[in-house]
């Protein structure tokens, strides 16, 4: 797959934000690249490849325009800047991001404020993105996306430059699919990340939300890491964060003395008690009161503790200008302040609550200095602050506290592990933290620590590129038959002076699906259209089905029609009366097995039902609940294959049916034997819908035309989008025999 693409160009890399801050002095602007965490480990790779890094720089403009100088700034760093006004960035940033989608992704769906206005703001301003990125790539390069500002820009620019390779990674927890389906415009969230190449979240939790919401709000079905839509294939990959655990640890010219120094202020200020230490953004997410009130319970409990036992709480300023945080900030100061005044002394103070951002020397040394780090987030996409403890620990000792809901605890598992809503369970987890031996915490810190250092956030970018550049697939789906090919086909069945052979499929190629397979009976026009086929001079039409034999002869009741029953084992030629195998003597000693397992399996899934044909049972789920019905279907593939393969028997999977019947019978073996039945045999197209039609598509010689109805990757060379395009185009065909038919009476 990977080997034909054209070789990757360059990397642009898109953000909400860049990684600077700006100032503008005396008309003169200096930008300063922020140190450390994502924007380093990615700068170096957008700028060996020669691209670039878009986002907002920082500051409104009252057009939403960047000065010249501005962006001459930026350029001079690889950094290109959308430009936004106030409210623009107030619709889409603050309220739609901050206010909508991240509180609803943490499940506070309380807090989720939606309004028409902001979407529209989120959509424009997404979409000034879009043209922003748009200005600066060509096809073969490749753009990853960062985060939950940004979901439908994937969408945009794979309309606007089909080839580009993309993809998306969102930073914060992917909701159950139950909570995701509140989201007013949830369909578009999803059709807008599926733009992307590579989807890739923080775990494999968030992958399986992400296909149930698919599954469930869009009715796509989903495999375990892939998704086929529109013709492509999206791949969703688990890739954690990582951080560069080097940063943390002791070394030259990394501000050791500053760091020693804050740290000895530290242990003075503790006077021979124990740290606990919590940091943070001001979050309503991340748990602060439900920490700081089992702090207090701990303290309750004992309150000799006082002696022993301390708490810093850095909370950094967030969202300050938004109710909901400033409420959050009244709630930590009245506990704060009630904890110090129950349980402090004169001299004595149990918690020290800083709501401010502490200097990166300070932080390396509360974390080097903090026996306990208590990381409680109520839901958290990932956690850093957890791996930054970890990394700071050189000597492997220190305990950390870790809560469940925190993406970081899929690769953290020998933290202590807590509920964060449970106050008993963080107090009891505190007991063992502060009395835990050293032997026990090196047992635990070490392989986390050692995991953490064992890759970087540069390894987690190529890792996530590698990925996008190994999906990336050019054009997999045939090419849309356009009319004007239309018109040459048209062209050269007219002109044709052999036999014209057409075989096509029926459920989902000449008649639209059906609730049940029992509803879809041809329409008049079906059985008209066919009619007109049949009745023309050298013309043969067959339909090629996995409906059993006495249905079709049934349902088509066309005597010049030719018939090929279930996928290829039996057929009828034009005006004969009888079925014939089209195979000899299938072993068929699997059935009574085959059909108690399928059995089983529809007692399993509401919805789905058994089909028994002549020589083959087809299992269907199409009425079921996708994703079960997915992944029943997929457990009921594996083990039927396990079971009967070496007993001459395939299980083939359709659209929504899965189908078990002997080995080497399929449409293409039955194309291949009429063909070859077939005197002067010219012009031939086969039409089909599924993955059982690919062996049609496959039979065909290289003249012939195949044609998917749909959109996915095919054999086929061609494609429509649906039955009623394609009955559109047979009757183009059926019409265009005038001319030669004339000829031919003369
Ligand atoms: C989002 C997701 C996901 C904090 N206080 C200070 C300070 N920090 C630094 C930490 C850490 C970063 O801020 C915080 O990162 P987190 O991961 O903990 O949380 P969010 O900001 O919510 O990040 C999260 C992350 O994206 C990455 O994908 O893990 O789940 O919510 O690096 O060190 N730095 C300094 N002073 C402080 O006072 N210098």
């Amino acid at each position: 797959m990977a080997s034909s693409a054209p070789k990757p160009g360059r990397l642009f890399l898109v953000s909400n934000r860049l990684p600077i801050t700006m100032q503008q002095k005396d008309g003169e602007v200096q930008v300063q690249l922020s140190a450390g965490g994502l924007a380093t480990g990615l700068a170096g790779l957008h700028r060996e490849s020669g691209g670039s890094w878009i986002g907002w720089p920082g500051m409104t403009t009252a057009d939403g325009i960047l000065s010249a100088k501005v962006q001459a700034a930026l350029k001079s760093q690889n950094l290109v800047g959308v430009g936004l006004s106030p409210e623009q960035h107030q619709g889409y940033y603050q309220n739609l991001s901050n206010q909508c989608i991240w509180p609803l992704f943490h499940y506070f769906k309380e807090r989720m404020h939606y309004s028409v206005t902001d979407w529209e703001q989120y959509v424009a301003v997404n979409q000034r993105f879009a043209d922003t990125v748009l200005q600066q790539v060509r096809p073969q390069d490749t753009v990853f996306v960062q985060d939950f500002h940004l979901m439908l820009l994937p969408r945009m620019l794979r309309e606007a430059m089909p080839d580009l390779r993309i993809g998306f990674f969102l930073h914060i927890p992917f909701p159950s699919s139950e909570v995701f389906r509140i989201f007013p415009q949830r369909e578009e969230l999803l059709k807008g990340a599926l733009g992307a190449d590579v989807l890739a979240f923080h775990t494999l939790g968030y992958v399986r939300h992400f296909r149930s919401a698919v599954a469930h709000v869009l009715g796509i079905e989903t495999h375990t890491t892939r998704i086929l839509t529109e013709g492509r294939e999206v791949q969703l990959l688990a890739q954690p964060l990582a951080i560069d655990a080097f940063q943390w640890e002791p070394g030259p010219a990394k501000g050791e003395k500053e760091i020693a120094q804050y740290s000895q202020y530290l242990r003075q200020m503790a006077a021979g008690r124990k740290i606990i230490l919590g940091v943070e953004r001001m979050d309503y997410t991340k748990g602060i009161p439900e920490r700081m009130r089992a702090f207090q319970a701990f303290l309750a409990a004992d309150p000799s503790r006082v002696n022993r036992v301390m708490m810093i709480q850095v909370a950094v300023p967030s969202r300050a200008e938004v109710r909901d945080y400033q409420e959050l900030k009244n709630d930590v100061d009245r506990l704060a302040g009630s904890i110090n005044s129950e349980f402090g002394h004169p001299g004595l103070q149990p918690l020290h609550y800083l709501y401010q951002s502490v200097p990166p020397a300070e932080l390396k040394a509360l974390y080097r200095t903090a026996d306990v780090a208590l990381v409680t987030p109520l839901r958290d996409g990932l956690n850093l602050v957890a791996k930054e403890y970890v990394a700071s620990r050189f000597e492997d000792d220190g305990v950390l506290i870790l809560g469940e809901s925190t993406g970081a605890s899929w690769e953290l598992g020998e933290a202590l592990r807590v509920n964060p809503f449970d106050t008993s369970d963080l107090v009891r987890n505190l007991e063992l933290a502060l009395t835990m031996p050293i032997a026990e915490q090196v047992a635990r810190m070490r392989p986390m620590r050692q995991r953490v250092r064992s890759t970087t956030v540069e390894d987690w970018a190529r890792a996530c590129i590698q990925a996008i550049h190994h999906s990336h697939q050019t054009s997999p789906a045939p090419q849309f038959f356009s009319s004007s090919t239309q018109q040459q086909v048209c062209t050269s069945w007219a002109q044709e002076n052999h036999q014209r052979t057409v075989f096509c499929d029926y459920d989902g190629t000449l008649r639209e699906f059906t609730g049940t397979p029992g509803e879809a009976v041809p329409t008049a026009e079906i059985l008209q259209l066919l009619g007109d086929l049949c009745a023309l001079p050298k013309v043969q039409a067959w339909v090629v089905s996995g409906r059993p034999a006495d249905l079709l002869a049934h349902w088509l009741p066309i005597p010049g029609l030719g018939l090929v029953a279930e996928h290829g084992a039996f057929y009828r030629p034009p005006h004969a009366v009888d079925f014939v195998p089209l195979f000899t003597s299938p072993q068929l000693s699997w059935r009574e097995e085959a059909l108690a397992i399928l059995q089983e399996f529809t007692a399993r899934v509401p919805g789905s039902r058994i089909e028994e044909k002549e020589v083959g049972i087809a299992w269907h789920y199409r009425e079921s609940d996708p994703i079960l019905g997915a992944w029943q279907a997929k457990e009921l593939f594996q083990h039927l294959a396990e079971m009967f393969m070496e007993q001459g028997v395939q299980v083939m999977r359709g659209s929504r049916v899965l189908e078990v019947r002997p080995a080497g019978i399929h449409k293409g073996n039955a194309l291949q034997t009429i063909l070859s039945e077939v005197e002067h045999s010219g012009f031939v197209l086969a039409a089909g819908d599924d993955h059982t039609d690919e062996s049609m598509f496959r039979a065909l010689p290289d003249s012939g035309w195949s044609l998917l109805i749909g959109n996915r990757p095919s054999k086929a060379k061609l494609r429509l989008d649906s039955p009623a395009e394609f009955r559109s185009f047979l009757r183009q065909l059926a019409t265009s025999s005038s001319a030669p038919l004339q000829a031919d009476r003369e």
